[in-house]
């Protein structure tokens, strides 16, 4: 029996956490089946990758509080290192991955959010880091992601007070990309997912890899990432279809590799 769940629907692979009774809490049992399930993801045969949580309340409500209150420092580091290797998995997966945030998304579970490369949120989702409410900094990457995502002083005034973000502040902050009713975010979610699927795979990846790569390095080291990227493309027969196909004025074919 595993906490999360995989299902393919043709080019997207939709991610389940499956925990509704804890509020898809992430304990190490949720945490291991996360990572197995992403670990068998089809790269090849997956264009765009959704993660949602089971229920109609929460997305994640966090790491699981009960587990981690007996900790050691020890423990608590191997703990965060656990959930950090996971969800920057998810971050670095060749090919995007959206987060359909269906409820509360508070600690780990906003960590989990902003690992993915979009977030689309329902009106009834919260986000929070509440951490040093409980003594704790962050620790599954919110330090480092919510000032990345939503700039330096919005972030520490969150995590410094724990205040509650709707999801109207949380579209307004950037935090996510689109609002929408609760019965309609897999809908939404599947949407957006094929449109990213309709484009070139291997361009996609490119890009993803570019601008992951890119944050992380000068402008100018950025821009030679960019560059060995983007000639990577070419001489590829996604590449080489579309712009035949532009240049007769044809349809393109759809996109194999
Ligand atoms: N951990 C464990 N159990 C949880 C968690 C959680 N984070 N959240 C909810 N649950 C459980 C509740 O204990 C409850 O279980 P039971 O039915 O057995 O009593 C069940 O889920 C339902 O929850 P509630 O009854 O509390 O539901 P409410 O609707 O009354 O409240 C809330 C919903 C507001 C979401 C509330 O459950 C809550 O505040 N949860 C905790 C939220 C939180 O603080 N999350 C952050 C945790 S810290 C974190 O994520 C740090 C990440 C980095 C870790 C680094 C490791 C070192």
């Amino acid at each position: 029996m595993s906490y999360v769940t995989y299902e393919q629907r043709g080019f997207v692979g939709v991610v389940t956490i499956d925990k509704p009774k804890a509020l898809n809490a992430l304990n190490s049992e949720v945490l291991g089946d996360l990572e197995k399930v992403v670990d068998a993801i089809d790269v090849d045969a997956t264009r765009c990758v959704i993660i949602t949580g089971a229920g109609e309340k929460a997305f994640v409500a966090g790491a699981d509080i009960a587990e981690m209150s007996g900790l050691t420092k020890a423990e608590g580091k191997a703990f965060g290192k656990k959930g950090n290797d996971i969800f920057r998995k998810i971050e670095t997966l060749p090919v995007p991955v959206i987060a359909a945030v269906n409820g509360f998304a508070l600690g780990g579970g906003c960590e989990l959010a902003m690992s993915c490369d979009i977030r689309i949120a329902s009106e009834n989702a919260v986000f929070a880091q509440p951490e040093v409410s409980l003594g704790i900094t962050a620790g599954f990457g919110g330090t480092q992601r919510l000032a990345r995502t939503i700039g330096v002083g919005k972030a520490k005034e969150l995590l410094y007070t724990t205040s509650k973000v709707k999801a109207p502040e949380a579209l307004a902050l950037g935090l996510v990309n689109y609002v929408v009713p609760l019965e309609s975010l897999m809908d939404e979610a599947m949407k957006l997912a094929e449109k990213i699927a309709r484009n070139a795979p291997i361009a996609v990846r490119a890009t993803k890899k570019a601008i992951n790569d890119g944050l992380q390095v000068s402008i100018d080291e950025g821009i030679a990432i960019e560059e060995e990227l983007f000639g990577s493309c070419f001489e590829t027969q996604d590449q080489q279809n579309a712009m035949k196909a532009f240049v007769a004025k044809e349809k393109p074919a759809p996109f194999e590799n």
